[in-house]
């Protein structure tokens, strides 16, 4: 594929360095579930890294993303440290909301990450609604929502898409197509031939596109933004990937997936896809290759022993934090 963006040597090898990092997040905390410490299932986004990375790539500090429970890479992009994200996991005070949001609830507004619900689907007005504020603040700034194709099912889809619509709201829909909602594959629930096609029907564009390919990501997801920025309102990214684990870790055998299938899309990984893209252009070597890698498993090293050696939140702050502050813009005591 052509691509017509203008990155820069060092940003599409910081592309890369976020992809590993990201992959061996995944990959080292769903190894952790079973040995203690992590206090709630993993649900790992091995497969579909490239989406996050190429999304939230080119945001802007202020710009607000409300990632899927799957969705590590875009915490990894607005700069959530690895040892923070891994102490919420272990439900640790060293972790963004001080032990309250393990993975599914995990959250840091300061930093560019809003609140998901726990119910998909239900994301999708709550990011409208992140937009409705940027637009009333007058605000250039972005929203960027992750879900994927299950939560795309659900009636808040079609509430989110219509009202973001009619209000012309500065929100990017990425609907992450993975083919498969929980366990159940994409033909069992819908009978259409896209997603993508959805946004016509509210009046923006829809646009499907390979979503293991973090630069066509990066670029479509720029495009998206200028437009919202400039006030012309929402547009829906359907990115086709796959995730290689099961919907979460510690289910049982029925579950798993037809290895073939596995097979199949680790021919078009994104990870080595993009190395091949930045060795022919003399920008990666082996070497190279080992040094990212080896400094991707150092970081997780250390994210894994800060998250060992936090403490538990104190009883007393049990409550904390968990009711609207009277100044709404102050979260944990901190302006948002
Ligand atoms: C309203 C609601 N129904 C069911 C669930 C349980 N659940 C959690 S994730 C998930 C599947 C979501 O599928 P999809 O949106 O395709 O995302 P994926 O898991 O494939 O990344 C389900 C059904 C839920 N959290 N909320």
């Amino acid at each position: 594929m052509e691509y017509t963006n203008k990155l820069e040597s060092r940003d599409l090898l910081e592309m890369y360095r976020l992809l590993m990092l990201t992959r061996e997040f995944e990959d080292r905390l769903c190894g952790l579930w079973g040995r203690g410490g992590v206090v709630e299932l993993p649900h790992g986004s091995q497969g579909q890294e490239a989406i996050a990375i190429g999304a939230c790539y080119g945001l802007r500090v202020q710009d607000q993303v409300l990632p899927s429970l799957r969705t590590r890479g875009a915490f990894i992009v607005k700069g959530v440290p690895t040892t923070l994200q891994m102490a919420g996991i272990f439900g640790k005070v060293g972790g963004p909301a001080r032990g309250k949001s393990t993975t599914h609830h995990m959250t840091d507004p300061v930093r560019g990450v809003l609140l998901g619900t726990g119910l998909i689907g239900s994301d999708i007005p709550v990011a409208v609604g992140a937009a409705l504020a940027f637009k009333l603040q007058k605000k250039e700034s972005i929203v960027v929502n992750f879900f994927g194709d299950g939560a795309a099912q659900r009636g808040d889809f079609h509430e989110g898409l219509n009202f973001a619509a009619v209000f012309k709201l500065p929100v990017i829909f990425v609907l992450e197509n993975n083919g498969y909602a929980e366990y159940t594959p994409l033909n069992k629930h819908f009978a259409g031939t896209n997603f993508a096609c959805r946004a016509e029907g509210y009046g923006f564009p829809g646009i499907r596109l390979d979503g293991n390919d973090v630069l066509a990501v990066y670029e479509a997801v720029q495009v998206a933004a200028a437009r919202a920025r400039a006030g012309e309102g929402p547009t829906l990214l359907e990115c086709m990937t796959y995730r290689y684990r099961n919907h979460c870790e510690g289910q049982t055998p029925e579950y798993m997936r037809d290895p073939a299938e596995i097979a199949e899309w680790q021919k078009k990984d994104p990870i080595p896809r993009f190395e091949a893209y930045l060795v022919e252009r003399g920008l990666l070597n082996e070497a190279d290759r080992s040094r990212v890698y080896a400094a991707a498993q150092a970081e997780m090293d250390t994210a894994i022993r800060y998250a060992e050696e936090s403490p538990f939140p104190p009883v007393e702050e049990m409550s904390t934090g968990a009711y609207a502050p009277e100044d709404p813009t102050l979260v944990g005591g901190r302006r948002i």
